[in-house]
């Protein structure tokens, strides 16, 4: 393939979508305020010590739910074009079901009203992870198709409330995203493995395995509802898709068992939800290897669930190889405790020559190397050979980002702004996108930096930061890191400036 250095002066067109991103639950703290509901993680940290490793909770996290005005007109001072957010379903239907808490939606409304004042675009996921606790008391959360129905009609009352916050101007404004990473059901959806202590998940299956894949089933048939619903009945011309988690795989050697190892790691992170998009059903390597475990849809689901996205999302953030089980792949496909199970693949950082994929994150994300050389292979991957059915859909980077080791080392505020690690990461990763689409010719149509600012990352924390803006959590005060200038600079350079100013020294929400 052509140097990068060949694209040094290209730009991107104007429609090209870009900005940073956030989680309702990881942000916006206030998490019994104005009549907010319970959602599972709320409830995890104060339940089970250790459940979260450094004991810390979401309580409060970066207190956005009062200081968003504070966070738009930074956006908008730095210049930044799009948000991209989640809803937090129990702060607007407090149980998941019954009665809805109008502070909540009113909450929203001035959220819209602001970020559309200052002319940020608005990219809005519907669900990511908060599930209302009230629902696994019930019954038992994702597990039930219950969930299905109450799923639909909060997302329906969100897209009735906010769907006309679009500028028709912008081809991707609003973007809709009805679930963040569907790949973490179950463990994300509901704390797992704490979250498999809840009542409703004792004893359901296999080691939780059936839980996860009926959970998986649920969020397809959520969303296919949904898009349906959106597109034929709302009439809704915005792209709606789910962000997907997925990673470049490589094999770790030439043999052909190496081969079919990453087709099955592929087929796992990208086709369990992504060969239902394209082909009405879930990928053969997924049934044969989980049989039973792996739900089936009638005729009406696959028609309904075909096509249901405009586009790809994909939360890219790192790489892996993949070998062939030790075993084989009989022996671990009979055994869904197996540690390999359901990809009956061995996944490893460290390359056959024995060195790292890349330099490792922090500790609280041990799973994330800096291999931003694999964004182009990939992009080109997923376009041309994984999904070349929906090819001209169009892919977008729905997130990406590290952890910079030295944020949780250091301690005086001038070296913890000074993240060259996540900067040198984003450089790499911004450079090889544009790589892709300018000299490979793939269809990327946009990218977003996790995360705004350092927020509560899951079962690791406040003590694992991933923010492009650091915030001291007593004073609430928020500071740009390096990597945001670089972020920054990257757009600039190449054709977006977006030449704002702002006084940010704003009014607290309300
Ligand atoms: C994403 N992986 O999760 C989530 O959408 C965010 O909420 C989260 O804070 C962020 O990434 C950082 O962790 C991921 O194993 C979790 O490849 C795991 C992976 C990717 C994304």
């Amino acid at each position: 393939p052509a140097y990068i250095s060949e694209v040094e002066d290209a730009k991107l067109p104007d429609d090209f979508l870009w900005g940073v991103a956030s989680a309702a639950l990881q942000v916006e703290g206030a998490a019994a305020d104005e009549g907010k509901g319970p959602s599972v993680w709320d409830f995890l940290p104060h339940r089970w010590a250790n459940s979260v490793l450094d004991n810390t909770t979401a309580d409060v996290a970066a207190n956005s739910y009062y200081l968003y005005k504070q966070d738009s007109l930074r956006l908008k001072a730095l210049g930044i074009q799009s948000y991209s957010f989640s809803i937090s379903w129990p702060r607007v239907i407090p149980f998941g079901k019954g009665p809805v808490n109008e502070q909540g939606v009113k909450h929203y409304d001035d959220f819209f009203e602001d970020l559309l004042s200052n002319d940020i675009k608005a990219v809005v996921t519907l669900f990511h992870w908060d599930t209302p606790l009230a629902l696994f008391n019930s019954y038992g959360a994702w597990t039930s198709e219950e969930i299905v129905a109450d799923f639909v009609r909060y997302a329906k009352l969100m897209i009735e409330r906010y769907g006309t916050y679009i500028l028709p101007s912008y081809k991707y404004t609003t973007v809709w995203y009805t679930f963040n990473e569907p790949q973490y059901c179950n463990w994300r959806f509901s704390g797992y493995p704490y979250g498999s202590l809840l009542p409703s998940y004792n004893g359901i299956g296999t080691g939780g395995v059936k839980a996860a894949f009926l959970c998986g089933h649920y969020t397809l048939l959520a969303h296919a509802e949904v898009y349906d619903w959106y597109k034929n009945v709302f009439k809704g011309t915005k792209p709606m898709s789910f962000k997907n988690s997925a990673n470049w795989i490589t094999p770790n050697s030439t043999s052909a068992a190496d081969a079919e190892a990453v087709q099955r790691v592929n087929d796992y992170n990208m086709g369990w939800f992504g060969g239902p998009w394209t082909d009405g059903d879930y990928p053969e390597s997924l049934r044969s290897t989980l049989g039973d475990l792996l739900p089936t849809f009638t005729q009406e689901q696959k028609d309904k669930i075909k096509g249901s996205a405009d586009f790809y999302a994909l939360d890219g953030y790192t790489a892996n190889i993949a070998a062939a089980p030790p075993n084989g792949i009989a022996a671990c496909a009979a055994n869904s405790s197996d540690p390999n199970f359901p990809s009956c693949a061995v996944t490893a950082t460290v390359q056959p020559d024995g060195f790292p994929i890349g330099p490792n994150s922090d500790a609280g994300a041990t799973w994330l190397w800096s291999t931003p050389g694999g964004i182009r292979p990939y992009l080109s991957f997923i376009e041309n050979e994984y999904f070349p059915k929906v090819k001209g859909k169009g892919i977008v980077v729905s997130e990406f980002g590290f952890a910079d080791p030295a944020e949780s080392q250091f301690n005086t505020l001038g070296q913890i702004l000074w993240d060259l690690r996540r900067a040198d990461y984003i450089q790499g990763f911004l450079d090889n996108i544009l790589a892709a689409r300018v000299l490979d010719g793939v269809n990327v149509t946009g990218v977003f930096a996790w995360a705004i600012y350092d927020n509560f990352e899951w079962n690791s924390g406040l003590g694992t930061k991933f923010g492009l803006q650091y915030v001291n959590l007593t004073s609430q005060e928020r500071h740009p890191k390096a990597s945001m200038f670089q972020f920054l600079n990257w757009f600039k350079l190449h054709g977006q400036d977006q030449t704002a100013t702002a006084n940010i020294t704003a009014p607290i929400g309300h």
